[in-house]
């Protein structure tokens, strides 16, 4: 992995059933289709993507622990494990580029235990509740946050 140019897009447990079920609530798009975009997005951007899932905490930890040093971004998308997982905070707390929390649906919106999340204190920031687009979004603020453009 070239350092300077890749972002690190992680994807929790579930998050591989999007696109048939709950539309109502995560939208339409498949998981493929989500990627699909962000590779878009991110070879307009001039960045090149990894973009993971799994539905094991270890998995993800496991990746964070080998990203640190090959990435220059990391966004990701705990799904349930944002609410749960101390492990995912304490290896995220570990990398030394900016981190950006990323959720399809507005968590604040929803049920009083998706309200908190192990991974926003670590995170440079969150975006929540635009669908497929949060995720567009957010490379679009990781962007600015590795060049350093903007005044966060
Ligand atoms: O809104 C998000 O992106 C979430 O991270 C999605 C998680 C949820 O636990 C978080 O509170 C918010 C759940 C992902 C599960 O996705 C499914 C998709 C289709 C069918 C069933 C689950």
């Amino acid at each position: 992995m070239d350092k300077q140019q890749t972002i690190l897009i992680l994807n929790g447990p579930n998050l591989n059933l999007l696109g048939n079920r709950e539309t109502e609530i995560y939208g339409s798009q498949t998981l493929g289709k989500i990627e699909a975009e962000c590779r878009a997005h991110s070879d307009k951007l001039g960045y090149k993507i990894e973009f993971l899932q799994s539905n094991s905490e270890g998995d993800l930890v496991d990746w964070i622990q080998e990203a640190e040093n090959n990435i220059s971004g990391l966004i990701i998308n705990p799904a349930a494990y944002t609410h749960t997982s101390v492990a995912i905070m304490d290896a995220l707390k570990q990398l030394n580029c900016p981190i950006v929390e990323v959720h399809l649906s507005n968590i604040f919106t929803r049920e009083p235990f998706r309200h908190h999340s192990y991974v926003s204190p670590v995170a440079k920031g969150v975006i929540c509740g635009f669908g497929s687009n949060s995720y567009v979004l957010a490379l679009n603020a990781i962007k600015k946050l590795i060049s350093k453009e903007g005044d966060f």
